[in-house]
């Protein structure tokens, strides 16, 4: 009798061919492991399809085997939801996984200046993306320091977020249509572009922040924004946090050219001027915070600008630039962060652990005390900076030895402030048992039964956004599907 993986692998190269089917540990690898390292697992196969009748009929034979899927294209998710579950390649009791890599869905077209949308397949980057805008005078409304390698269809599954969200919002709110494939095969959705249109649920409305668990989105059609002539970039230290709030209040209400406005906690900036080998443009002093914030226009911003910070109160120093190279020179300060955390945590050997959380702006002192407490507890050493206008911080513990001591001190407190355990990243495997903390178990309930009604035999990323208690995807039974039924 052939074994399901025999099957799956003969079924695959029957659709993509051999050639897009990989097999071998060393070609699987760079698929099995998630960037941080923090999450692996293994598969059977990493299954490349190059269109969407493909994934379509990839899905209709992983639901009839009962083989999971997990579709994946950047790999740059920090939750674990774009990499196999330890054991799924085989073994008592495990469930057969292929990775359906998305990288070779890249093309992007039909860019319309007149509605301001254009075509992305799923696997293009946000940086082809926003090159494509710019080439015609547009830009895109996301941008977030992993553009070079996320995608449009991960940024699309996750909600992404990222550094424009206070003027353009996230990424869900970008996606004027969308093509996705259901398990069972069903292509649905439209890449029409309609702005307005009222027939019903609506497709991306549904599927995005759904992490890969409801369909596989092909492609996509985005919105596109003013690309504007004038940017002017500050990066601000302010006496404390209540400055940096105030501050927030001011530019909101006078600057309608705000484009995205950061924070920076001293540790981090410590971490990335060091990694840098640059010192700090501005000195923070001892109990304050950096910002960065950017303005774009169509006419200078910078004197609105001035103006905002020389009314502001806790000024301590400024930094401004104007011209491209000068700008990226104090936003790397900001956009490098990520990276010298990742270095920090290969010198040390321990993977960081990071929580992606939001409160509202207000708890955001308090946030901090938390999350310094939970550092101090658990012997790690916390590097916090975010998004200031949502109140998202990223949380990220160096040297964390007990990763659920952190959590189990911070969640709880989060979602007593009226926050959310994940703000832009998702929740992965990384933050299932923490659902709880947001949602009740009716509600757990009724998002299980939504998912189960259009992935009965969950085949897409099990395990994924599963709350404890959720049904156990390893107990679907295959041949429980009915092969009649699949269309
Ligand atoms: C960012 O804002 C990303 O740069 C990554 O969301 C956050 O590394 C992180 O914790
Ligand atoms: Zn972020």
């Amino acid at each position: 009798m052939v074994d399901r993986n025999t099957e799956i692998v003969r079924a695959a190269s029957a659709i993509v061919g051999d050639r897009h089917v990989l097999v071998e540990p060393d070609e699987r690898a760079g698929y099995e492991t998630d960037w941080t390292g923090r999450y692996r697992g293994s598969c059977v196969a990493v299954v490349r399809p190059g269109t969407t009748v493909e994934v379509s009929e990839l899905l209709r034979a992983c639901t009839r085997l009962g083989v999971a899927v997990v579709t994946q294209a950047g790999n740059t998710g920090l939750v674990g939801g774009g990499v196999p579950r330890s054991g799924s390649a085989g073994g008592e009791g495990a469930r057969p996984t292929i990775v359906l890599s998305m990288r070779r869905f890249a093309s992007i077209s039909d860019l319309d200046t007149a509605s301001m949308q254009i075509t992305c397949d799923a696997g293009v980057t946000i940086a082809d993306w926003q090159r494509a805008a710019r080439q015609a005078g547009l830009d895109t409304p996301v941008d977030f320091a992993a553009r070079d390698s996320a995608t449009v269809g991960g940024a699309i599954a996750t909600n992404a977020g990222g550094s424009r969200v206070v003027r353009y919002g996230t990424m869900r709110q970008q996606v004027v249509g969308v093509e996705a494939v259901l398990a069972d095969g069903t292509i649905v959705g439209s890449l029409a572009g309609l702005a307005k249109e009222t027939v019903g649920i609506h497709w991306p409305s549904l599927i995005a922040g759904s992490e890969g668990t409801l369909a596989v989105i092909t492609a996509a059609r985005l919105r596109l924004v003013p690309r504007f002539d004038h940017v002017t970039t500050v990066l601000a230290a302010l006496d404390d946090l209540e400055s940096a709030l105030s501050l927030l209040a001011a530019a909101r209400r006078r600057l309608g050219s705000l484009d995205s406005i950061e924070i920076i906690w001293p540790d981090a900036l410590d971490l990335v001027s060091s990694h840098l080998a640059t010192p700090a443009p501005v000195e923070v002093p001892p109990q304050g915070v950096a910002v960065v914030i950017e303005c774009a226009d169509h006419v200078d911003p910078t004197t609105d600008l001035h103006a905002v910070l020389a009314d502001a109160a806790g000024v301590a120093a400024t930094a401004i630039a104007t011209d491209g190279p000068r700008r990226g020179q104090l936003l790397a300060f900001r956009d490098r962060i990520t990276d010298s955390i990742a270095t920090a945590a290969t010198a040390s050997g321990t993977p960081t652990y990071k929580l992606d959380v939001a409160v509202p702006v207000g708890s955001i002192e308090r946030l901090l005390d938390t999350a310094r407490a939970a550092a101090d507890r658990h012997g790690a050493r916390l590097v916090p900076f975010g998004h200031l206008a949502e109140g998202n911080v990223h949380l990220n513990f160096l040297d964390a030895a007990d990763p659920d001591g952190i959590a189990g001190d911070v969640l709880p407190i989060v979602a007593e402030l009226g926050g959310t355990i994940s703000a832009e990243h998702g929740v992965g495997v990384a933050k299932t048992k923490w659902l709880h903390q947001v949602r009740s178990a009716s509600e757990l309930d009724a998002l299980q039964r939504i998912r189960r009604a259009l992935d009965p035999t969950a085949t897409l990323n099990p395990g994924v956004l599963d709350h404890p208690g959720a049904i156990d995807p390893g107990a679907i039974d295959p041949g429980a599907v009915d092969e009649r039924q699949l269309p």
